[in-house]
């Protein structure tokens, strides 16, 4: 029993299974606790989980279902729950932070050879939290519905109407969340066309959905999720296999339209994205390498305040270049060389704005964690790195990675890493990064356990401001049905 949809939203996935970008599918849940198969007084509740349990087994290919689901029908989930804990060192003192958070989402998927429905329902919350950490609708959305969406074709084309979500290429640019607590999604219509063997056209238009929570986002309380049309977000991409030198590619334009309304407060931002990525899959005793370029142009504001009504253009870019060698040796080391490039504003009392916009991507794979951490993101920042992937037994993975970031200009701020405003001196270096995380595929496809330590050294640039290094460790585990 599979998910007749499978092949367009993951089909950015398979670029490789080992860094952090590129972790395997997702997780499952902690329903398992409730599974007691009485048939004699099943509330409606238990038997909606008793179905999902259902469909782990079936989908598992184990003959123990209870529960005969018809062909059409699959039903999965995931759980994923972390305890994060940041240490922070400032010349007022340190400062203790942590944090559990969870996510749990359940997947109905209906399948009728040339239509289909699917509905998935995420819960995401936070607890065991400081009163004065820092907590947003990045980890906080209780349940509410992710996906709802039904779709028409097979499998030269396919096209869905409804909430989805969804990845692009690298994920930088769109992304559904793996590492955030909570999920990127869109309201609007998303179609696939395969182009022969190897190459596929994607088109979407859709208004991203903004996630909501009641009150103060600690107390764990749902309101439900929207979009607005004051906001619109598409984008057209032309995926090419079978490049030469056995490599692939993407070429993509992103659209984002936005402006002020009554509901929505924006940056009014009208941003026309153009990115290309050229890569070759990692392989034992071969040369991979990942290279990705795009140019942002178009207008914004500087802020979303309702006062800030300076409509400044808008001229942005990234770079993205990555060159690997898996050695055929115990563990089979895989070294790589990164460099990543996205522009700042170089100067702030122009009418341009240079900083590049991340859109609806995730910073996770090539800038070290987020949750209550997330130091470096993608924006005025140049960063070199040197990553060491190991694999000391079948299913167990050691990523390391040391990177140096700097600003791209220190005529901008970088206010994630504590920088909130410009350096008078024009240094430019932020800190040096140090991130491990290891891996465990308890139960492959099904139960995954993760660990990941992360050091920052502060520059002195970030020193003269009063902060110093930080010290950030998680424990996660992902539980797939
Ligand atoms: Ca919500
Ligand atoms: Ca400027």
């Amino acid at each position: 029993m599979h998910c007749g949809i499978k092949a367009a939203p993951l089909a950015g996935d398979n670029v490789s299974t080992f860094t952090p970008n590129r972790e395997i599918p997702y997780p499952a849940s902690i329903l398992l606790m409730f599974f007691q198969p009485r048939p004699a007084q099943r509330t409606a509740r238990s038997a909606l989980l008793c179905g999902l349990l259902a469909s782990a087994s079936a989908s598992a290919n184990t003959p123990d279902s209870n529960l005969q689901l018809p062909s059409w029908l699959s039903l999965s989930g995931t759980l994923q729950t972390r305890a994060e804990f940041l240490h922070q060192d400032f010349d007022s003192g340190e400062r203790e932070d942590h944090a559990l958070v969870e996510r749990t989402t359940l997947r109905a998927d209906l399948d009728f050879e040339h239509s289909g429905a699917t509905v998935e329902l995420a819960d995401s919350r936070i607890f065991w939290v400081e009163d004065d950490t820092p907590v947003n609708n990045a980890m906080v959305n209780p349940l509410d519905i992710l996906q709802g969406y039904v779709w028409f074709g097979g499998e030269q084309w396919q096209v869905k109407l409804g909430r989805f979500t969804q990845d692009i290429g690298s994920r930088r640019f769109m992304a559904r969340n793996r590492y955030r607590n909570t999920i990127n999604a869109f309201d609007g219509v998303n179609a696939r066309w395969q182009l022969g063997e190897t190459d596929a056209l994607r088109v979407f238009y859709s208004l991203p959905v903004q996630r909501l929570y009641n009150g103060d986002p600690r107390d764990n309380k749902m309101k439900s999720d929207r979009s607005y049309d004051s906001q619109q977000f598409g984008g057209l991409v032309y995926e090419r296999g079978g490049l030469p030198f056995d490599s692939q590619g993407e070429l993509y334009l992103l659209t984002l339209k936005e402006r002020d309304s009554a509901d929505l407060q924006t940056r009014n931002r009208e941003l026309y994205s153009l990115g290309a990525r050229w890569l070759r899959e990692p392989n034992v005793a071969q040369w991979d390498h990942e290279l990705e370029v795009l140019q942002q142009e178009g207008r914004s504001r500087r802020s979303s305040a309702a006062i800030d009504t300076a409509s400044l253009d808008h001229s942005a870019s990234f770079l993205h270049a990555e060159l690997g060698y898996t050695f055929e040796a115990p563990w089979q080391p895989r070294l790589q060389v990164h460099y990543d490039y996205a522009s700042g504003d170089r100067d702030p009392t122009d009418d341009e704005n240079n900083g590049l916009d991340s859109l609806f991507g995730v910073p996770r794979g090539d800038f070290g964690p987020t949750g209550i951490y997330r130091i470096l993101v993608r924006n005025n920042i140049s960063s070199p790195a040197l990553r060491l992937e190991l694999q000391p037994a079948p299913n167990w993975r050691l990523n390391m990675e040391l990177r140096d970031a700097w600003l791209a200009t220190a005529s901008a701020p970088s206010p994630s890493s504590g920088l909130n405003d410009t350096t008078p001196s024009g240094d430019k270096h932020l800190g040096s990064q140090l991130e491990t995380v290891l891996r465990w595929q308890v139960i492959p496809s099904r139960l995954r356990l993760e660990s990941g330590f992360t050091y920052f050294n502060a520059s002195n640039a970030l020193q003269e401001r009063g902060i110093d290094d930080k010290y950030y460790l998680y424990l996660q585990a992902n539980l797939t049905f």
